[in-house]
């Protein structure tokens, strides 16, 4: 497409042109005579961004903002060696602009990462929601999903121990509907109220600004041990579930049960769930810690990679429907974000994919501009009464407003609905529309009416459930008595867990806690734990240098669930999982022997690097920049025996980085196979052939060796290698 910048002609063009949904009487603002539009002829790709805002700046000569060609490389002087001028107009538009890139990011969720794509139905469920893009099956909707850390600024790393936003947007065609879930499927708080609270007990020190994304410090621990409603959020965070392998690998929650209404108003209660097809996968703390500084954009990476591959991530959408009568059946109250509905009491009914396939052309345009509003509903979508959903419905849209100071930002290409705008909201900062209609409020008879107000049975209108409603009761500032068991679900979650990952929550409790200097925090701390589990409070207390406390069993249980493990299962395939390939450029026979294993796992779907000492055709990476934490496996090929020896070091990359690659890899629990005498690198470490995961093989065996590491990369962690308290 040719540059689309000159603003000076898009008004005219925009009131002769094709119809727009953005403006009354539906004229374009934003399509030009000459563009075409193109979508990218991905599946729900409705082209909607190129159509009307790309702007590829390619092949015009610079102009200022307002249209006047300049030379924007020079400023005004006076004289060659003399002075700038106050006058320099392109000095002072240009330095402004720049001055003035930043908006405020984010009070929560600053760091993130997004993509396009669409959403597909697998049914018409029209009899359960009067919701258009879960009308037919087959129905595809564009989406835009945001994946986020919560505490961290910014710029901080990806790797990070916090729960993950999951922030989906439906560009259905009766307005955007926003599902701002997380990868965690209950929350901290149970009322809005407290949310600054929280935040402000996470964030970093208000006088050194220590630590950066992380909560293990003394006020996130003050606040976690006075407010038991945190426990069970509080444990997900600290299993695998808190670091996951990538965004890609991990799970969405809606948190809240909200309401499916249909067209004849019956409604149901629902709690969504988003399904990772790549498989649930999480990283090790100490990896983690690791990455953080290898690859600070670790995770973001990986999503933008795999989707240019055409890897396209996918999630099964799926919901637990429930009766308005079960809001208290099941011994917890539904409106209360801190508990699960386990699927052995209510199983979750597929309701369609999400797909992920087309990155964003420009972080700031789409990624941080996006504002996401779980206000953002559709007809045959409601809320419940969970008083924590309830204030959020306020704190969105007034964040933005400080974001973008006006109150036009959805106006933003990315905000935009792909479907029309009729109101008679008028001006504002930033107004990007010319309305037309000289009668801008309602009724109105000099606009015909129009536009006119769209309710259940006119004009396809959002309504509320008829079957709201409020029990006569006395204002109170209280929380309910049916939220106030806090232990119990924290509980069948640590239960629900393999041992591997109980002693994943018990070591991060233990790391958190041990960077707390108060006594009393850390006390209050394994008191809320023993609420849950005398083994859990013991095992955390010990590392404490604390007595074992005596068992506190009021809320003790022996049930369990299912789905709750990051390690339940293997992963389905080990498409896009990176696989090290340690070489040396002294040996041929090794070069060719890597080349040709790389050729079998790319077959296969994976990203095979290999690693050698200096670049040369055939290595990806040297062994100065990289580490194992990079790799799901590592395998070593032969003729690099040389290499782990422990007397030779090189110079060409740290000492024995080639060791340490192994060593760590196994240490993470990742598969590592050797060929011939690349055993060196087990042996060097002590590491036993016989250990699961460890695969050994002569230079006859390689053959067969992508088939047999394709199952350990499958299994992924071999857990077995995790010591467990006894
Ligand atoms: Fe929130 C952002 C998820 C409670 C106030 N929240 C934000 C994002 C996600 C969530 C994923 C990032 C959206 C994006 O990618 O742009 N928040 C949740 C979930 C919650 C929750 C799952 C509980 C179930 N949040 C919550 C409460 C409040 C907020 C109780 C305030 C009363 N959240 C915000 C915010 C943010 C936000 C300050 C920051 C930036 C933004 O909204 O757009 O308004």
């Amino acid at each position: 497409m040719k540059a689309s910048i000159s603003t000076g002609l898009l008004l005219l063009n925009a009131v002769a042109n094709a119809a727009c949904p953005y403006m009354d009487g539906g004229a374009s603002l934003h399509k030009r005579a000459g563009e075409s539009g193109s979508s990218s002829g991905l599946p729900g790709d409705d082209g909607f961004f190129e159509k009307f805002y790309v702007k590829d700046g390619e092949g015009d000569y610079t102009t200022t903002d307002f249209g006047t060609p300049v030379d924007d490389t020079n400023s005004l002087k006076a004289g060659e060696r003399g002075p700038t001028l106050l006058e320099d107009f392109v000095l002072r538009t240009k330095i402004t602009r720049f001055d003035h890139e930043r908006v405020p990011e984010r009070a929560v969720h600053a760091r993130g990462a997004a993509a396009h794509g669409y959403f597909e139905s697998c049914g018409d469920f029209s009899n359960i929601t009067s919701a258009s893009f879960l009308g037919k099956e087959g129905k595809k909707t564009p989406v835009f999903l945001r994946f986020s850390t919560v505490a961290g600024s910014r710029g901080s790393a990806d790797t990070v121990r916090d729960v993950h936003g999951f922030a989906l947007r439906f560009y259905t065609g009766e307005g955007n509907y926003d599902i701002v879930g997380n990868n965690i499927p209950v929350f901290f708080i149970q009322d809005a109220i407290q949310f600054p609270d929280l935040i402000h007990s996470v964030k970093p020190s208000p006088n050194n600004e220590i630590p950066q994304a992380a909560t293990a410090h003394d006020s996130a621990w003050d606040f976690f041990g006075q407010n038991p409603s945190t426990m069970h959020t509080l444990l997900w965070a600290l299993s695998g579930h808190g670091i996951p392998r990538s965004f890609r690998h991990m799970d969405g929650f809606g948190v809240h049960t909200f309401r499916f209404v249909n067209d004849a108003g019956k409604s149901k209660l629902v709690k969504y769930h988003f399904k990772t097809k790549q498989g649930l996968a999480s990283l090790v703390w100490s990896e983690a810690l690791v990455l953080n500084g290898q690859n600070p954009d670790f995770h973001r990476q990986d999503l933008f990679d795999a989707i240019e591959s055409k890897n396209y991530p996918e999630w099964d959408i799926g919901v637990q429907i429930m009766d308005e009568d079960d809001v208290l059946r099941f011994g917890f109250d539904l409106n209360d974000p801190t508990k699960i509905v386990p699927v052995e009491l209510v199983p979750i009914t597929p309701i369609g994919k999400l797909v992920l396939n087309k990155n964003t052309k420009n972080y700031f345009a789409e990624t941080e501009q996006a504002m996401f509003n779980p206000g953002h509903v559709v007809r045959g979508i409601d809320f419940s009464d969970d008083p924590l959903l309830q204030g959020r419905l306020f704190s969105y849209v007034d964040t933005q407003l400080n974001r973008h100071g006006g109150p036009n930002f959805e106006q933003l290409p990315i905000n935009q609905p792909h479907s029309e705008v009729h109101n008679n909201n008028r001006d504002g900062a930033g107004q990007n529309m010319i309305h037309l209609n000289t009668a801008p409020y309602t009724p109105n008879t000099l606009n015909g009416g129009f536009p006119k107000p769209a309710t259940q049975n006119a004009g396809r209108g959002h309504f509320t459930a008829p079957a709201r409603k409020i029990v006569d009761a006395h204002y109170v500032r209280t929380v309910s008595p049916t939220f106030l068991d806090y232990w119990s679900q924290p509980r069948l979650f640590f239960q629900s867990l393999v041992p591997a990952e109980q002693q994943m929550v018990v070591n991060a409790a233990r790391f958190e806690l041990s960077k707390v200097s108060s006594e009393a925090v850390r006390k209050a701390a394994v008191a809320q734990f023993n609420k849950i589990s005398n083994d859990l409070a013991k095992r955390i207390a010990k590392a404490l240098g604390m007595a074992p406390p005596a068992p506190d069993p009021g809320y003790y249980h022996n049930n369990k669930t299912s789905g709750l493990s990051t390690f339940g299962n293997p992963l389905p395939n080990i498409k896009t999982l990176n696989i090290g390939i340690l070489a040396t450029t002294t040996s041929h026979a090794s070069l060719a022997q890597a080349v040709s294993l790389a050729k079998a796992f790319k077959g296969k779907g994976a990203v095979p690097k290999i690693v050698g000492e200096y670049i040369t055709p055939g290595v990806d990476m040297t062994y100065s920049a990289t580490d194992a934490v990079v790799f799901d496996g590592v395998i070593v090929t032969d003729g690099t025996s040389a290499l782990f020896s422990m007397t030779s070091a090189s110079s060409l990359y740290p000492p024995q980085r080639p060791a340490s690659i192994v060593r760590d890899a196994f240490l993470y629990g990742k598969p590592i196979a050797a060929v011939g005498d690349g055993k060196a690198g087990f042996d060097v470490s002590s590491i036993s052939p016989s250990q699961d995961g460890v695969y050994c093989v002569d230079n006859s065996g390689v053959g067969g060796l992508p088939d047999t590491f394709e199952a350990g990369l499958k299994t992924f962690k071999f857990v077995g290698r995790f010591a467990v308290d006894s």
